[in-house]
């Protein structure tokens, strides 16, 4: 459907494009918004969503149409991806933004931080604007989604997408998720439920159980680092130490069991949180399960408990209350709020 010009001349306020917008120099646009976001089509029945690409196997590509191992991730942009689905424009009117072309193992704390900021600027703050989707690799796209979670407060949805299979196969699946994660950000009912992962005709909730956060990151610069170390039977303290001279300003133990360590270790941990004044999250190396702070406390130290949080959404968390500036008690407080006595 053709702009109204009546809507052309009221919203096409051509804005200073940020760093991140992606545009291809033979694409045509027929709408640019306050923002500078970039719409193919602009049909002012339907609702807005903006699509903010990462990388990923959704956006893989391989000379072979059957390769679905060997293919390299993050190499397809997001208007390519987009053109992909036709049909998504029948659901809303999408913008692409590229942020990253990256497998998801190197997506970073500051490309997270980045984002998530964009998404509120672009998002939250525009009312034309209903919601977000992410494409992502899978591998670490739990990460991302509890980052965002956490983040992005609003209430409008972020979606975060991806596929098992390239995008240059016969049998890619990433443009029917990618039209499924665009009609979930499109839906009022996907309002007020946090970011959500959507692929294989499934919606995912990106953070579970009770106690969640809201923080918000429009002051923060960078998220102090942050160590995962996983238990086993002789689990040496030197890698605890090792990993806080190298510059850990938190630790997030994978625990045996329900966040167990060495006895010895245990004795590191609490010279860690009492005498480095570092704080120590105990979660598990189990799939699944809960880390209750009765199975890790002790009366000379603050240990902290991960709860249901595994590892990369406990190192997730603990980067950002480091980042608010909150000492060990503080974040010890956060961390007690999903977990189980
Ligand atoms: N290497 C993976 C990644 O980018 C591929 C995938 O998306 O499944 O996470």
């Amino acid at each position: 459907m053709p702009l109204k010009p009546l809507l052309v001349s009221a919203l096409a306020t051509l804005g200073a494009a940020s760093p991140l917008y992606h545009r291809a120099a033979n694409e045509t646009f027929v709408f640019t918004n306050a923002n500078g976001l970039n719409f193919t089509q602009m049909n002012t029945t339907l609702p807005n969503v903006t699509i903010f690409a990462t990388g990923g196997t959704i956006a893989g590509s391989d000379s072979s149409s059957t390769a679905t191992t060997g293919y390299t991730a993050g190499a397809v942009g997001i208007l390519t991806l987009i053109d992909a689905v036709p049909s998504m424009l029948d659901v809303a009117n999408v913008a692409g933004v590229q942020v990253s072309n990256v497998a998801s193992e190197d997506v970073t704390s500051d490309i997270l931080l980045s984002m998530s900021k964009e998404i509120t600027r672009v998002v939250c703050n525009d009312p034309t604007m209903a919601g977000a989707v992410i494409t992502h690799g899978t591998d670490t796209l739990e990460e991302s989604a509890f980052f965002m979670d956490a983040t992005v407060n609003c209430g409008k949805p972020v979606v975060i997408v991806g596929a098992m299979r390239p995008s240059t196969v016969v049998s890619a699946d990433g443009p029917f998720n990618l039209l499924e994660a665009v009609t979930v950000a499109a839906s009022p009912k996907a309002r007020d439920r946090g970011a959500m992962v959507v692929m294989n005709d499934r919606i995912a909730s990106a953070y579970y159980p009770t106690g969640k956060v809201a923080i918000d990151v429009a002051n923060m610069t960078a998220i102090p680092r942050v160590a995962i170390l996983f238990s086993y039977e002789d689990m040496h303290n030197d890698t605890l130490y090792n990993a806080i001279e190298s510059g850990a300003e938190g630790i997030v133990i994978a625990g045996a069991g329900a966040g167990g360590v060495t006895t010895s270790f245990n004795y590191a941990i609490e010279d860690a949180i009492n005498r480095l004044e570092i704080p120590v999250v105990q979660s598990m190396r189990t799939v699944n399960g809960d880390v209750p702070l009765s199975d890790v406390s002790s009366d000379t130290a603050t240990h902290i408990a991960s709860g249901y949080l595994n590892p990369q959404k406990s190192r997730v968390l603990l980067g950002l209350l480091l980042a608010e500036g909150k000492n060990i008690t503080e974040i010890a407080e956060v961390f007690a709020l999903g977990t189980d006595a």
